[in-house]
């Protein structure tokens, strides 16, 4: 256990002067015209722009700059003054662009024309608009349905996820699988399992009624900064947060607000982690489990003696189901065993849980630490244990708080992105657009993946993403891409996906939400929902990168019309020319979430959707919010037996990346300069394994089944980590991860223990 104290990695907190000269350098590097860096007054302000890089909410009152370091680089990053024309292409061809490093290709600036592979001269070469739509439905239409798969990264709109999914299931699929299926979708699953909502429960006002908040492997410096705001209001009031993460991340350590000159001045003297757990990976059932130990424990003692009891009595009788089962389990639970998974001492869980049963309102924040694991699913239905026992679900200042990732990720699962049948309104949209929509389940992205390896899927659209990095075992998977028939990427910069290519190929570049959106009714606005449920909308204010761009809805339009033709009921034109006629059909599929969205979506802080467990209303099988008892405390019950020297790798985000877009090499942060082919390690693994700071290994992945999967040229940096336990970067890491390690209920890929072994190793001074 510690307590907050700086780590030396990197000598300023998250935010502070560290943050504005960094985004300074980007906003430089992208050459983003002085006048445009003012779009960043406009970020996440109610008359302005949702903001490209994380979901976290918009407050009604925005502070005068609501932005953070990591969304000015995102801002930058689209903004930039570079652009890829066909001239670019002209003078690389792909098979020279394979060889560039994925910075290297976005860096290369805004695609600006819609592009065709051509074979005969290894090129991306233009074409019109029309010709990319005709040449596009001509191929869709002589395939089978379900040999096509049509996935969204998280960015798009409500109006184009909406537009996407009709067209997919008026096409004959429900292969729309999203980026949430290697992220949150454990959350999806296991929240709606536990309290009959697949998403968080709190919102923005929580915070200011909360007593007591967790971070669960949640990096939230990096991956969601303006979170930071709330959280330092919430601490001024005393709140007391407790980090579990195997890393002490500098980011979970110390804040300071670059807003306020105050804070500024003295770097790092606010503390945000008031208790740091360094659970080991996969440790997080065991370590939950040791609290609710406690608090049972407690309360069966407070019950004997007659005292007030520590659980909540009465929401547990009124509003749940299983507890005593799940009491029984935990009564019987051995410390041994917890203390051995978690990598936890007993004291330290106990404080934690100390802290808790003190508390009368807790917000359990988590992310991906708990959702990437094969275990992942019931990470998040712990968690959600520990917190109905106290009553912390559907009341002020409690409540889970998954972190989403992508700026619209939870809202494109709210308006039918998703291969699961049963969370479509299929039945409205057959009556609302007259066509069968399809029944059977589509594809999910690890399904999709095997699909191809099996030859089974015959082509990709991509909204967005960049699929060939971010999916697992990429040295099977990428080959696969590279035989699909056909490969569609609507995208804003150049990515490796678009090379690796299908038999035909077509690149066509969208507007960034940061551009002004003309159509023949006008300007264009959108919407999108934040990771607190609130829908809100968005209105592009820069110059668009190209007159020859067009935006997703546009495109989208003209690849369904294309392909569709008469079998559609839509006019397709109609809709991509004004977008309020989206959101007028979204408000008659689901009435009670979007009417009268056209002006709730100017609402200062969003509009919330209904959620019934806000309300203690749960929508499970048995009408109450329900405990589970685990299958295994365990982080892997099917893996081989572990070797005595392997170790688990967990594959992390830097604070200069997006996903797969890669800003630069550094990790501020980790106080990691110039090289992302590093990894984190404990001292003791290092000499375990005889290895010294900046000596290079190969890893290979301990997997039981017979494909070779090795990552080599790997830089080990000792770092504050729990043993037996290691950090590497995604996507640099991702061959390691085999496509069948992912969780069982969700099949979001174990990308936070991948059980590994070092295979050979070179000193520093060998080169
Ligand atoms: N700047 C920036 N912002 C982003 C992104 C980005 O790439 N860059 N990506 C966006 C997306 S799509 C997403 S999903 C989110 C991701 O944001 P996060 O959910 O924060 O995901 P990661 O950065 O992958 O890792 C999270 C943390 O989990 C910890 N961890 C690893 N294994 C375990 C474990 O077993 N238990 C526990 N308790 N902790 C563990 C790691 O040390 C790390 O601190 O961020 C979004 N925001
Ligand atoms: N090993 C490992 N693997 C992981 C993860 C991990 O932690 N570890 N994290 C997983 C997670 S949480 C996620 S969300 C996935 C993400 O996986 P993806 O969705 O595949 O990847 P992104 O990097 O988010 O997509 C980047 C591309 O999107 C395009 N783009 C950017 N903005 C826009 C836009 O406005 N419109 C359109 N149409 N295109 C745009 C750009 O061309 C850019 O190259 O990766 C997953 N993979
Ligand atoms: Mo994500």
């Amino acid at each position: 256990m510690g307590n907050g104290r700086k780590s030396s990695a990197y000598p300023y907190a998250s935010g502070g002067w560290g943050s504005v000269k960094a985004v300074a350098k980007i906003l430089l590097q992208e050459k983003a015209p002085l006048t445009d860096s003012r779009v960043l007054i406009h970020q996440n302000k109610p008359d302005g722009f949702m903001c490209v890089s994380c979901s976290w909410a918009k407050p009604a009152s925005p502070h005068p700059f609501e932005f953070c370091e990591s969304g000015a680089k995102a801002t930058a990053w689209d903004i930039t003054a570079k652009r890829v024309t066909p001239e670019f292409f002209r003078v690389h061809p792909v098979r020279e662009l394979l060889t560039w490093h994925d910075h290297d290709l976005e860096e290369a600036g805004r695609l600006t024309e819609p592009l065709r592979y051509d074979t005969a001269t290894d090129r991306y070469v233009p074409v019109s608009w029309q010709q990319a739509f005709d040449a596009i439905g001509a191929e869709l239409r002589r395939m089978n349905p379900n040999s096509v798969v049509f996935y969204t990264s998280g960015r798009a709109s409500l109006e184009t996820s909406y537009m996407l999914q009709l067209f997919a299931r008026m096409y004959g699929t429900n292969n729309l699988p999203d980026s949430s299926n290697m992220c949150h979708e454990s959350s999806s699953v296991g929240l709606k399992e536990a309290i009959g909502v697949g998403v968080g429960t709190i919102t923005l006002d929580d915070f200011e009624k909360t007593d007591l908040m967790f971070f669960f492997g949640q990096n939230v410096g990096t991956n969601s900064p303006r979170m930071l705001h709330q959280l330092q209001d919430a601490r001024k009031r005393g709140v007391p947060i407790i980090t579990f993460n195997p890393l002490r991340e500098p980011g979970l350590l110390d804040f300071a607000n670059p807003q306020s000159p105050a804070d500024m001045l003295r770097p790092g003297d606010t503390q945000i982690s008031t208790q740091y757990h360094q659970v080991k990976t996969g440790g997080d059932t065991a370590a939950i489990l040791g609290m609710c130990k406690v608090v049972i424990d407690a309360d069966d003692r407070a019950v004997s003696a007659g005292e007030p009891p520590v659980i909540d009595v009465d929401f547990i009788r009124d509003h749940t189901n299983g507890y005593d089962t799940f009491a029984q389990y935990v009564r019987d639970a051995n410390w041994d065993d917890i203390v051995r998974v978690s990598g936890l001492e007993r004291d330290a869980i106990e404080a934690a849980a100390r802290e808790y049963m003190k508390a009368n309102a807790v917000i359990a924040h988590y992310g991906m630490g708990l959702t990437q694991h094969r275990m992942g699913v019931q990470n998040v239905r712990m968690l959600c244990n520990l917190l109905m026992l106290r009553g912390n679900v559907g009341k002020p200042g409690a409540g889970p708080s998954p972190v989403r990732g992508h700026s619209n990720v939870q809202g494109q699962r709210t308006v039918g992105i998703t291969e699961k049948p049963e969370l479509a309104p299929l039945d409205q949209l057959a009556r609302q657009f007259s066509f069968e929509p399809p029944r059977d389940k589509g594809m999910n992205i690890v399904e999709a993946f095997e699909a191809m390896l099996d030859g089974k899927v015959k082509a990709v659209v991509n909204l967005g993403g960049n699929l060939v990095r971010s999916v697992p075992d990429r040295l099977r998977t990428e080959p696969a891409w590279a035989h699909l028939d056909l490969t569609v990427n609507i995208a804003t910069k150049l990515n490796r996906s678009h090379l690796v290519h299908g038999k035909t190929s077509f690149v066509l570049p969208c507007l960034s939400r940061i551009e002004i959106d003309r159509q023949a009714s006008g300007v264009q606005a959108v919407s999108m929902e934040d990771s607190t449920a609130c829908f809100h909308g968005s209105r592009g204010v820069a110059e668009p990168a190209a007159q020859t761009i067009r935006s997703e809805p546009f495109i989208i339009a003209g690849i369904a019309k294309a392909t569709l033709a008469e079998r559609s009921s839509v006019d397709w034109d109609a809709w991509r020319n004004d977008y309020a006629r989206v959101r007028s059909e979204m408000a008659t599929t689901w009435p009670e979430m979007f009417h009268d969205i056209e002006r709730r979506m100017w609402t200062p802080g969003g509009f919330p959707r209904p959620l019934p467990a806000r309300e203690r209303q749960w929508k499970t099988k048995s009408g109450k919010a329900e405990f589970m008892v685990p299958d295994s405390i365990g982080e892997d019950p099917d893996m081989p037996e572990r070797e005595p020297d392997s170790l688990r790798l967990m594959t992390l985000r830097s604070d200069s990346q997006f996903n797969t877009t890669i800003y630069n090499h550094d990790d501020r942060f980790r106080g990691i300069k110039g090289n992302r082919m590093v990894i984190l390690m404990n001292p003791s693994d290092m000499a375990k394994h005889g290895l010294e700071h900046g000596d290079r290994i190969t890893l290979q992945t301990i997997a039981g089944d017979d494909v070779e999967r090795c990552v080599a040229g790997l830089t080990v940096v000792p770092f504050d980590v729990p043993q037996g336990c290691i950090g590497g970067y995604y996507p640099e890491c991702n061959p390691l991860l085999p496509l069948w390690h992912h969780a069982k209920e969700s099949k979001v890929p174990g990308a936070k223990s991948i059980p590994v072994r070092v295979i050979r190793t070179m000193a520093a001074h060998a080169g």
